[in-house]
């Protein structure tokens, strides 16, 4: 019965995860009452636009939608975690997520639709979180682990990408919300989940 010193270890370090974060980021990683961080409308250009980029917000019939899916089941995930961890229920309970992750490095519920895509220059990448916790959608220059060190650890993540250690509030995605990503560059980009790091996607942009 070793899942009871895992869940622990998750919660404990999670929790110092989410401390050491609140005063930049209110609400994290249901350490507090979740409330969405972006909340783009017509007559609200998206605050993502402050995203490394330069880019200005753009609203455009071609944006690329991106699903952040996860199959959290709050009761356990806030158990096991923090209250406000998942608002959705009826998905994979704690243990077997932890267990999927043991046993494959990935939890393949918790993923961005699509995987990979293409984009032109000009485009924005315009991220919808489907799921029931916070994620991200975070460009970088190679991906690596996040900011939740057991969830690195378990999907084989060791290093954590240099882009995760300076994500700004409205980086986190809480569910129901949206992020907009300006596409800015040419080439395969590269963009991860800074919680869930398995949760990758690829966009091709061509010159
Ligand atoms: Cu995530």
């Amino acid at each position: 019965m070793r899942p009871h010193l895992g869940l622990g270890l998750l919660s404990l370090i999670d929790c110092l995860t989410c401390a050491a974060m609140t005063a930049a980021v209110p609400m994290l990683l249901g350490c507090g009452d979740p409330s969405p961080t972006t909340e783009p409308s017509a007559a609200t250009p998206v605050a993502s636009g402050v995203l490394a980029s330069a880019g200005q917000p753009h609203a455009s019939a071609s944006d690329r939608l991106v699903n952040m899916n996860d199959a959290c089941d709050g009761p356990t995930f806030n158990a096991a975690v923090d209250p406000g961890t998942c608002i959705r229920e009826g998905g994979v309970i704690f243990s077997d997520f932890i267990a999927q992750l043991t046993r494959q490095g990935v939890a393949g519920a918790w993923h961005f639709a699509p995987s990979m895509t293409a984009a032109q220059l000009d485009q924005a990448l315009v991220a919808v979180n489907r799921g029931g916790e916070v994620h991200t959608l975070t460009r970088v220059a190679k991906f690596g682990g996040g900011i939740v060190p057991p969830l690195n650890e378990l999907s084989h993540n060791p290093v954590v990408a240099p882009e995760c250690t300076t994500l700004e509030p409205d980086d986190f995605v809480a569910p129901g919300g949206t992020y907009r990503q300006q596409i800015d560059a040419t080439g395969p980009l590269l963009f991860q989940c800074c919680i869930h790091p398995w949760m990758r996607l690829t966009v091709q942009v061509p010159g």
